[in-house]
């Protein structure tokens, strides 16, 4: 895939302001994946691509959820949720992108899942912690992101999930569900060191 059309094409979709979030969200994001030993390539184009669909229109997003087959009960959730999977599809058929570890990470990026790859992890942090953000606790999440992904990545879905519960917005299962796996595996990790040490 050619970068320069990748970009020339999102830049064109997007006022400024979002233009310059998105490369933020690039430049953020390769950093994590250098200190990670991640292929670049992949990190970059789901970086260019997350946003593509975030400025058209709310009918426009819900016809192309409805066409595609893109799970119908983001129609029942919060419309933010929607420019993601609209995004991963225009990837996949206007771009012709077919890594789907590239397509999972673009339409993941604000739900969150359960079980998200490194790629799908680094890019849904990168989005949250970009050095433009300003949200309650993301000084901690940006230092937890310098040493471990994972508790980063669990504090900013708490994080998440308490602010639409304070604006008495629902929660997308997914995210629940990110939380709760997103729980065990530092869970999981923290167990496996102490074993290592003793
Ligand atoms: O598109 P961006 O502004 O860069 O960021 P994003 O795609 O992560 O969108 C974030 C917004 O989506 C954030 O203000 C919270 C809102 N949102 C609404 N419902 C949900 C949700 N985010 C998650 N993770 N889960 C939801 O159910
Ligand atoms: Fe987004
Ligand atoms: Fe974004």
């Amino acid at each position: 895939m050619d970068l320069e059309i990748l970009l020339q094409a999102t830049k064109e979709q997007m006022p400024l302001s979002r233009w310059e979030h998105t490369l933020r969200v690039k430049d953020t994001a390769l950093q994590l994946a250098d200190r990670l030993g991640m292929d670049p390539h992949p990190v970059t184009v789901a970086s260019i691509l997350h946003d593509y669909c975030k400025f058209w229109p709310d009918t426009e997003l819900a016809a192309r959820i409805r066409q595609s087959d893109l799970p119908k009960d983001l129609l029942q959730y919060n419309k933010e949720l929607w420019h993601g999977p609209v995004a991963a599809i225009v990837a996949r058929d206007q771009f012709g992108i077919t890594d789907p570890d590239v397509l999972h990470a673009i339409q993941y990026h604000t739900s969150g899942r359960e079980g998200m790859s490194q790629l799908e992890k680094v890019i849904w942090l990168a989005d949250y912690i970009e050095p433009a953000r300003q949200f309650p606790g993301l000084d901690e999440v940006r230092l937890l992101a310098e040493t471990n992904l994972d508790q980063a990545l669990l504090k900013a879905l708490e994080n998440t999930i308490q602010f639409l519960i304070q604006k008495k917005q629902k929660v997308y299962p997914p995210t629940l569900l990110a939380r709760n796996w997103m729980l065990d595996q530092v869970a999981q990790t923290q167990t496996e060191s102490r074993e290592e040490f003793f």
